[in-house]
């Protein structure tokens, strides 16, 4: 009988890594998820899949419990997926989030170097290397211009991606990430902080919504499309980066609007624009063209920005109820 493929995933406690690993488990992977030590996460995303994956526990700042994780389980295929990845953060603790989102992607490829090289590698690399771009919209070739520590640091680790395929010929890959949202994003971020908030409101748990510039644009897709775009990169016959992303902008006014037009209220009455929530330095439009990921793997996404509203806020209508019963 043919071994079954079997993949190892990074940060599979958030967003990505939990679908990803739901879509891999459905393609007959193996699947084994990093998660870091103490049960200081949340397992929630994993509850329907616990049974069929393994746990290890790891840090993305130890060198060593990645060479044991990957000559131990020795992966075909390794995604990573786990950093430092709230920009207003990073300008709180550069160093710290250099040291995960950056060298932490050092970390794992000299693992994968010493210890399976012929494991193919995902890096989530991120539209912020863009920082305030110099092209609209970005392409693949568009010159680099981070504007904020974790920018910094996912250039960091997307140049080594780019240098190890180079150097030592192995199969890395990086995914220049755009934002990706989905009832899974963290509430921390623009998108399910409105969606959750207008839910609480509507069902008189709150008052208010504070946010910062309403006029700040970005490119939102779905994350389970990125997902699929994420695999499709590592099954290709040659590793390259690819941007993933829809090319469309909205603003988070435009986004704010929908959400509460969704259960039928008027923004205006509820959001209160406050300057603690504004960022020192604010990219203008971040739109990445997803041409080369199509051309090249027929990657497009599926899901557009009313769905994706719909979505998240079907999804918080359950969760917020749950929280009132
Ligand atoms: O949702 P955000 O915090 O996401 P941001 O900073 O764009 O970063 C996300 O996408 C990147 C890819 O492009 C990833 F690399 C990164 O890891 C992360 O996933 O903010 C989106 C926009 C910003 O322009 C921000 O200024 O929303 C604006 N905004 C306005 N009010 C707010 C708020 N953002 C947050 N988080 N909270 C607010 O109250």
């Amino acid at each position: 009988m043919a071994k079954k493929p079997s993949a190892f995933i990074t940060g599979i406690t958030g967003q990505d890594g939990s679908y990803l690993a739901e879509m891999l488990l459905e393609k007959g992977y193996d699947v084994v998820g990093m998660v870091r030590p103490h049960g200081v996460e949340r397992l929630d995303f994993l509850s329907a899949i616990e049974d069929e994956i393994t746990l290890v526990e790891g840090d993305l700042q130890d060198q060593h419990n990645f060479i044991e994780i990957i000559s131990d389980f020795k992966p075909d295929e390794v995604y990573n997926f786990a950093a430092q990845s709230f920009v207003p953060v990073s300008w709180s603790q550069p160093v710290l989030t250099g040291d995960i989102t950056a060298l932490g992607v050092g970390r794992l490829l000299e693992a994968i170097r010493i210890s399976k090289p012929d494991a193919k590698f995902f890096q989530a690399s991120s539209s912020e290397i863009f920082g305030d771009p110099l092209q609209e919209p970005q392409t693949e070739e568009t010159p680099i211009n981070p504007r904020n520590p974790y920018g910094i640091a996912k250039l960091f680790g997307h140049m080594l991606v780019k240098n190890y395929r180079n150097q030592y010929g192995m199969y890395a890959c990086s995914g220049i990430l755009y934002n990706h949202e989905s009832p899974r994003r963290g509430l921390k971020f623009v998108t399910r902080k409105i969606t959750y908030t207008a839910t609480k409101i509507k069902l008189g748990m709150a008052n208010e919504l504070r946010l910062g510039n309403l006029d700040a644009r970005r490119d939102w897709g779905y994350a389970e499309d990125y997902v699929r775009g994420m695999w499709m990169m590592l099954n290709q016959d040659v590793a390259d980066d690819y941007i993933l992303s829809t090319g469309v902008t909205h603003s988070v006014r435009e986004f704010v609007d929908a959400a509460f037009r969704y259960v039928g209220l008027n923004y205006e009455d509820y959001v209160v624009v406050d300057e603690r929530f504004y960022r020192p330095v604010e990219p203008h439009q971040l739109v990445g063209n997803p041409a080369k990921a199509k051309e090249k793997m027929g990657w497009e996404p599926n899901v557009g920005f009313e769905e994706i509203i719909k979505r998240m806020m079907e999804a918080d209508f359950v969760a917020v109820s749950q929280e009132l019963a």
